[in-house]
């Protein structure tokens, strides 16, 4: 038996991320793992979670930085020793989100390459869906949190963008970084796109053993 996989669903605010992941762990089956980036229930998630949701909790731009990513190496063994037992593992979020939200708060040396190295050694989704609506007005409606504003957030699209062109490799980037605009499109359009795309993924790439790393 092969390996599972590992796919990771990755997008600015309010794209549709968390419906989409939900929907394909649950069309992938039982023992298919769902994983979302923070998770708030850790310690050090309780610390992002009040960084998030508490303007008056101040860390350094750095310090928060390094928790995103603690967070991640926290259950990165987890996430292993689920794909090595054959669960496909789905990722809300992650190192792509990391890099890409320090890096657009435009703050001198926390620029994309500081910002990943605290992520280098984990392991790369085999297939990344990066989901984007761009010019739709029907999901502009951020929360309070912080990082939801649509100027940050145009920031950060900046960022995904220069970091998949410049720091992935290209050939790289063709094969496991799906790009999907969802724009006008419903719930189910999105989730057939997201599942044409995994399924056909998962086929082709069914005998991958190794594991690719950041
Ligand atoms: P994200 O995790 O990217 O922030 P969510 O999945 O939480 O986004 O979706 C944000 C909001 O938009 C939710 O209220 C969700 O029900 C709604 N939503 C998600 N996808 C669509 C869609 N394709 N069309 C309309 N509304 C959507
Ligand atoms: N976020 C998320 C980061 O800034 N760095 C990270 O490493 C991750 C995983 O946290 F604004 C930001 C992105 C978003 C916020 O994410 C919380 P959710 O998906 O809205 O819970
Ligand atoms: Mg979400």
């Amino acid at each position: 038996m092969g390996r599972g996989k590992l796919i990771l669903i990755e997008g600015l605010d309010r794209t549709g991320k968390s419906t989409q992941a939900g929907k394909l762990a649950e069309r992938l089956g039982p023992n298919s793992q769902l994983i979302k980036f923070p998770d708030r229930s850790t310690k050090i998630g309780g610390l992002i979670n009040q960084y998030l949701t508490d303007p008056a909790f101040l860390l350094p731009d750095q310090a928060i930085h390094l928790l995103f990513s603690a967070n991640r190496w926290e259950v990165a063994e987890e996430i292993k020793t689920h794909l090595l037992k054959g669960s496909n593992v789905v990722l809300d979020r992650y190192v792509y989100s990391g890099v890409a939200y320090s890096a657009a708060k435009g703050v001198p040396g926390l620029d994309l390459q500081w910002c990943l190295q605290s992520d280098v050694g984990l392991l790369k989704p085999d297939l990344t869906l990066f989901l984007t609506n761009q010019g739709s007005e029907l999901r502009q409606g951020f929360g309070e949190e912080r990082y939801e504003s649509s100027a940050f957030q145009q920031k950060v699209r900046e960022q995904f963008s220069t970091f998949f062109n410049d720091f992935e490799d290209q050939s790289y980037k063709q094969a496991h970084i799906k790009v999907l605009e969802t724009s006008d499109k419903s719930i189910e359009q999105v989730h057939d796109m997201v599942w044409s795309t995994t399924s056909a993924f998962m086929q082709e790439y069914a005998d991958i053993q190794d594991f690719m790393y950041f």
